[in-house]
């Protein structure tokens, strides 16, 4: 096969109390899982080694908050995992809390089997508030705790597959995918920890699992790419989190899903010939873009005002 068995490690919750050596058990188990079926890498979740801290309010320097955060990886916890993954044979898409000297970011690595960090991805579509809100029904303060990604959206040469990341609320914007698409991705691996509402009228407990996978289809499908997707799900401290874990081909097919809302591997064999005939095809980029027709997508933040062509290029009449 021209690409790799890829595995995606679903997790259950985790409360405030698991310790990362608690966690990280967790995640052998389910690493020696993947070996079993085959797998030569495996996705793991966004801020995989804790619970999601984010829906708590906390002051920057506060001791419970930079407990959440790594600064050296792998650190002492971490180890274990990497060991065991370079045992096995394994490379993994692992989701933590960094700590890069004043800076704090929601980020992402590739670990090669050897132990290699290959690349690293920093969240850049940081969602939720930077100040509670307390008529919702939960916090998501990710703008309080990360700083915007400075590495934008990088595509590695790695385990044979042009790898990119990209976490969670990234998934939901179509740019995400198309920087990466434009880079000759093959496989994008995803975590995510997804509240199922916390009380939004709209993009609430409904449309939450229709969301995910809506979006993550579509991204993969416009970029003829493999999208390997893992949640971190099921009742964290009270607070519910969608599972629905899964890889999605090039075609935008659902592959294969999680079925259940705790720690779960599913599996699926990456043929990265499929992404590259789909490339070649419908999706043949250099072929079909016509640049000139997107620059408010650079150019504007916001939406702004009507972009209309002159009445006369249109051939109308009252020109
Ligand atoms: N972790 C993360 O990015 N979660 C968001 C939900 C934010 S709700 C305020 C997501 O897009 O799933």
């Amino acid at each position: 096969m021209d690409g790799i068995v890829t595995g995606v490690a679903q997790m259950g919750a985790i409360q405030k109390a698991d310790t990362r050596e608690t966690v990280v058990a967790r995640m052998i188990e389910l690493l020696r899982e993947a070996k079993a079926r085959g797998c030569g890498f495996v996705v793991f979740p966004e801020l995989a080694l804790t619970t999601f801290f984010p829906r708590w309010v906390y002051d920057r320097g506060d001791a419970e908050l930079e407990a959440f955060y790594e600064d050296t990886m792998p650190g002492p916890a971490t180890r274990p995992l990497f060991d065991m993954a370079r045992d096995l044979g394994i490379g993994f898409y692992l989701g933590y809390a960094e700590k890069a000297g004043a800076k704090r970011f929601n980020t992402a690595i590739l670990v090669e089997p050897s132990g290699r960090i290959a690349g690293k991805y920093r969240k850049v579509h940081l969602p939720g508030h930077a100040e509670p809100d307390p008529s919702r029904l939960g916090e998501h303060l990710e703008k309080r705790y990360f700083d915007v990604g400075d590495l934008g959206f990088p595509v590695y040469e790695t385990m044979g597959v042009k790898m990119g990341m990209c976490i969670c609320n990234d998934r939901r914007w179509p740019e995400t995918y198309r920087v990466m698409g434009l880079q000759g991705v093959e496989l994008i691996a995803l975590g995510y920890n997804t509240p199922t509402g916390l009380g939004e009228p709209y993009q609430a407990a409904a449309q939450a699992n229709f969301h995910n996978s809506l979006t993550m289809q579509a991204g993969a499908y416009h970029n003829a790419c493999w999208v390997a997707a893992a949640a971190k799900c099921g009742v964290e401290e009270g607070f519910p989190m969608i599972g629905q874990s899964m890889i999605i081909s090039p075609l935008g097919e659902v592959v294969a899903q999680a079925a259940t809302l705790e720690d779960e591997l599913i599996a699926a064999r990456c043929d990265m010939k499929m992404a590259r005939y789909a490339k070649t095809e419908i999706f043949n980029l250099a072929r079909h873009r016509r640049p000139e027709a997107y620059r408010p997508i650079v150019e504007r933040v916001g939406a702004g005002g009507l972009i209309q062509p002159d009445r006369k290029a249109m051939g109308l009449d009252d020109a």
